[in-house]
């Protein structure tokens, strides 16, 4: 009938363009989205919201456990499973649901994975540890202790051209240090970043262009928090405020959290929003826009797409 030959053709075109769409992820919550490009591949490092997994964080971040997600064309994303969960790692205060935002970087051959999570013994706080692997999709083996001098969340790692390390993490204020060659251990005294406006606390995520370091965070201002960054010369700044990536949303997700890279000549703003849990902020998903850069070096602010 006409019905079945029209119902047909247009199932036949929808296999021919699969849409970019926001989220992302779509089977699961992710948040705190690291991207990074391995062998040409577009590799995403999530934090995973649980929703209800117990009865004490209903209200708050409950995260046990962390995939990772590949892709060949942003659209269509492959989950290899869990590479690290709170069981597993000797040093992590296994009832805690506290892997809070990740971090992977490539060295030579080995995949370095960061997390952060709360210790055991019932120390305040939470640490960092690092886990690592052969190949950007796991086994990640992790390490029994986290990294000394590490008080803090959300590791961010710089792998400098010159083969030097950086990270940088959130602790009372933002802070940064160089990493030891085995990336498992602070080569220098933390340097704490100052003279930025002030509200920002969380999500500092650091990349280079063009000799150009960039330093980038998510920044409180009245309701929810923006997107912003500032630039400098060298790994651990000093940097200067340039403004703003991407605004605060109109609506109900007190945080963002994003990685920006590139591939394939295009840059990418890797990001949050709860557009899956519209009532309860701390079940998000991961979205990707497009980012650009002025002929001076900054930053093009992103707007959102919406679908
Ligand atoms: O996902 C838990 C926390 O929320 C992250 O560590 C912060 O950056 C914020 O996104």
């Amino acid at each position: 009938s006409l019905r079945n030959a029209i119902l047909l053709l247009s199932l036949t075109m929808a296999s021919f363009s699969v849409p970019a769409q926001n989220p992302v992820i779509r089977d699961q919550f992710s948040a705190d989205p690291t991207a990074r490009v391995f062998n040409d591949r577009m590799y995403l490092y999530p934090s995973h919201d649980i929703p209800g997994a117990t009865e004490k964080l209903k209200e708050w971040f409950c995260m046990a456990d962390y995939h990772v997600f590949s892709s060949d064309n942003l659209c269509d994303w492959t989950d290899h499973g869990v590479i690290v969960s709170q069981e597993r790692v000797p040093w992590v205060d296994a009832g805690s649901y506290t892997m809070w935002a990740p971090e992977c970087v490539r060295k030579g051959d080995r995949y370095y994975f960061y997390f952060p999570a709360a210790p055991k013994g019932g120390e305040r706080g939470f640490k960092v540890g690092v886990a690592v692997s052969g190949s950007p999709e796991g086994p990640f083996m992790p390490m029994p202790k986290p990294i000394d001098g590490i008080d803090g969340i959300d590791p961010c790692v710089l792998v400098d051209d010159d083969g030097a390390s950086y990270i940088y993490w959130a602790g009372m204020g933002l802070r940064g240090a160089r990493l030891a060659d085995d990336m498992m251990a602070l080569a220098s005294e933390p340097v704490l970043f100052e003279g930025l406006p002030e509200g920002f606390k969380e999500g500092p995520f650091v990349f280079k262009r063009d000799g150009k370091y960039y330093f980038t965070f998510p920044w409180v201002q009245d309701k929810t928090e923006t997107l912003a960054y500032a630039m400098g010369d060298s790994p651990l700044g000093p940097f200067e405020f340039k403004g703003l990536i991407m605004d605060q949303w109109p609506d109900g997700c007190w945080t963002n959290h994003h990685s920006i890279v590139e591939w394939r000549g295009q840059w990418y703003l890797f990001y949050h929003h709860n557009d899956y849990s519209p009532d309860f902020d701390k079940n998000r998903s991961v979205r990707i826009d497009t980012l650009a850069f002025n002929d001076d070096g900054t930053i093009r602010k992103v707007t959102p797409t919406l679908r």
